[in-house]
């Protein structure tokens, strides 16, 4: 429903009488748990073309180690010509590019998925946009030579916990074929800085373009597969699946997505808006994955969609500026924003549920009122 159309909707600039003080029970200690130790973007900080470094979403699984970067060293291993370990001196001393790059988190929009998903409760803010300095990863590779039947390369990092009673270190793999076509990297820096311990310090992968499980932090080990990688966080999750015995789809590459700087003043519990009457200036960001950019925004003023005007200077997997001008009059409205990629992809106005809220690309919904 619309929520002009909505009578539960009560304007919170006027009528503090509705608003809620208790609630029956108690938060679920779990959810609680892991939202407070897992943050999200500021969405107002969608202004920024580059997000300050702490405020940058996290998603960590288990605890963050604390590693020295002084004797850290990466093993590539296992079905390689020649094995080797390379200190992070070395790797500093390698070639050296700066990226532009947006990571999102997988389950970013998961909030509303039913039955709830045990995992972060997101709504939009798991997503950033920061310039890695690092070295790609390709050359390193080649140096160590995969075998003739190697199939995989796997990305092992040094945290280690539990998830369904399976005692592992968070690790991906990608195919040899996929990493022929991705500009992986291994990085050290954020925005001109040493990574942070939680951002995955000394070093982490970036794998532009893909959902940000691929990017591996405090990566360790390098190692090829002859066999397809049966981890946990490769086969037990990061599919799209209708049902819990569905095998599914792996979660791979960035789904078409934009988001609006929520315009004016907010309310501090509902988050609604509050602007004046008359040329509401409105922008925001949009991205997409595999390389896709992104051709069109449009906004939505309820059920009025115009077009944004996009930033014309596009990279490849960071997410492009948009902007529109409303001319708002009083009244309580939805806006929404809806981007269209390279390939014709467009954002849903229903979520594309699975059954863990991967991937939910739906466009986003912020309720104003203009006085
Ligand atoms: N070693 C390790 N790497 C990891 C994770 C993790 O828990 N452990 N989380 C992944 C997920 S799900 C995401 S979305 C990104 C988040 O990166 P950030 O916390 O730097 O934003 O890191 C990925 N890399
Ligand atoms: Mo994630």
């Amino acid at each position: 429903m619309p929520a002009n159309d909505n009578p539960d909707i009560i304007n919170p600039f006027l009528d503090a009488s509705n608003r809620v003080h208790i609630e029956d029970g108690s938060y679920i200690r779990n959810e609680v748990d892991l939202a407070n130790r897992n943050s999200g973007l500021l969405l107002e900080l969608l202004s920024c073309d580059i997000t300050p470094i702490g405020a940058h979403y996290l998603l960590n699984h288990f605890d963050v180690p604390i590693l020295d970067s002084s004797t850290h060293t990466l093993a590539f291993e296992g079905a390689f010509e020649a094995p080797y370990k390379i200190t992070l001196d070395e790797i500093k001393s390698l070639p050296k590019i700066t990226m532009p790059v947006t990571l999102e988190c997988s389950g970013n929009g998961r909030a509303g998925v039913q039955p709830r998903s045990r995992s972060m409760p997101w709504l939009y803010e798991a997503v950033g946009t920061s310039e890695w300095t690092g070295t790609p990863l390709k050359p390193l590779l080649e140096q160590a030579g995969p075998l003739q039947d190697a199939m995989e390369i796997c990305f092992t990092g040094e945290d280690r916990g539990f998830d369904k009673a399976i005692e592992h270190n968070f690790a991906r793999s990608l195919t040899l074929k996929h990493l022929e076509n991705l500009e992986a990297l291994l990085v050290y820096e954020m925005n001109g800085q040493p990574l942070l311990p939680q951002h995955g310090a000394p070093l982490r992968l970036i794998v532009p373009g893909w959902y940000g499980m691929a990017s591996v932090k405090w990566l360790s080990n390098i190692t090829a597969l002859t066999e397809a990688f049966d981890g946990y966080q490769q086969v037990g999750t990061y599919h799209y699946r209708n049902d819990h015995d569905d095998p599914g789809i792996p979660v791979e590459d960035i789904r078409v997505k934009s988001l609006m700087k929520p315009p004016g003043i907010p309310d501090w519990q509902t988050r609604q808006r509050l602007v004046e009457q008359g040329t509401v200036p409105l922008m925001g960001r949009a991205w997409s994955g595999g390389g896709r950019n992104i051709t069109k925004v449009e906004v939505g003023i309820d059920d009025q969609w115009q077009e944004a005007t996009l930033d014309s200077n596009q990279h490849d997997y960071a997410w492009v500026r948009w902007q529109h001008e409303w001319q708002a009059k009083p009244g309580r409205y939805t806006l929404r924003c809806r981007a269209t990629d390279s390939e014709g992809n467009v954002q849903p106005l229903t979520p594309p549920w699975d059954t863990s809220g991967f991937g939910n690309n739906k466009c986003q919904e912020i309720i104003v009122f203009v006085r």
